[in-house]
């Protein structure tokens, strides 16, 4: 692989954007050869949680501008240009953006399709397309807006400018702001934690979250009481509720 270093730890798997040149810009390679690395994993059952990281002093400062620049509209729709990534946001596995530097443009977006987001105080967020003369393409005027409220997304996707970690920690893009050197530990340790628990409710957790986005109170609560009830088909269940009666760890099997 070209463009993404992958390891494995047991059942976490950090996959690091490596294009250092472009500041890890996101090509069409980079998009392919994450994909064709995560899609096995994410149908793994020995896999419980991916961390996407970057550099220690950038996550990902946008789409390849170079790659797109010369492209007409007739090439964009007929390769329908990254609509790949959506492939990435519809994984089942849980996510953890660790996120140093600069993420702008398509590494803000990617940023929002991972579940858990571990900013570094040097982190930077922002959707400057405007600047270039388009807009967000991988979900940004749709994600930002669900995530930080249309007058916060206005603002960035309209000035083009930038916020640090803390800002984005108050408008609800980021999950937790640590010290740039606890970045990728603290992910790490996250990861490891969401991947000890049972699949099942995990997987389920998350598409009640996510459901949240996309539905109304009265459905999206009964949407999850209904999740809620069926996971008491689960070994993972019995086995959680015991060992809490038991006064022991529990040993989750992702059944
Ligand atoms: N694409 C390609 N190359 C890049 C990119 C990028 N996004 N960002 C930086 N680079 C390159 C620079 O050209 C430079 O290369 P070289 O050394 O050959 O000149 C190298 O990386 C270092 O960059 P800088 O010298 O600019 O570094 P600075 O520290 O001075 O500045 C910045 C860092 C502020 C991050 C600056 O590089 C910058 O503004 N980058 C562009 C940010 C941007 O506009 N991102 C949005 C891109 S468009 C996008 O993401 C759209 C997604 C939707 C597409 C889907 C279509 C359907």
């Amino acid at each position: 692989m070209n463009t993404i270093k992958i390891e494995r730890h047991n059942r976490v798997v950090t996959v690091r954007l490596h294009r250092p040149h472009v500041l890890n810009a996101l090509s069409g390679e980079l998009m392919t050869e994450l994909l064709d690395a995560l899609r096995p994993l994410d149908a793994d059952p020995e896999v419980g949680c991916f961390v996407v990281t970057g550099s220690e002093k950038v996550f990902a400062a946008g789409a390849d501008i170079r790659e797109m620049s010369g492209k007409s509209a007739v090439d964009m729709a007929a390769e329908d240009y990254f609509a790949g990534w959506e492939e990435f946001a519809s994984f089942r596995t849980p996510r953890i953006a660790a996120v140093n530097g600069y993420a702008l443009g398509g590494g803000c977006e990617l940023v929002m399709m991972c579940d858990l987001v571990i900013a570094g105080e040097s982190a930077v967020f922002g959707q400057p397309e405007i600047k270039l003369g388009v807009i967000p393409g991988i979900g940004g005027t749709q994600r930002l807006t669900r995530l930080v409220g249309r007058a916060k997304a206005m603002d960035l996707i309209l000035t083009g400018r930038t916020m640090d970690a803390h800002e984005a920690e108050r408008s609800g893009l980021v999950s937790r702001v640590v010290p740039d050197d606890r970045v990728l530990p603290t992910a790490t340790e996250a990861a490891a934690t969401v991947a000890a628990y049972g699949t099942p409710a995990v997987r389920a957790a998350r598409e009640c979250v996510d459901r949240a986005l996309e539905t109304g109170l009265t459905e999206g609560t009964l949407f999850e009481r209904r999740v809620f009830h069926a996971l008491f088909a689960t070994e993972d269940q019995k086995e959680g509720m015991s060992a809490f009666l038991e006064k022991r760890e529990p040993n989750f099997r992702g059944c």
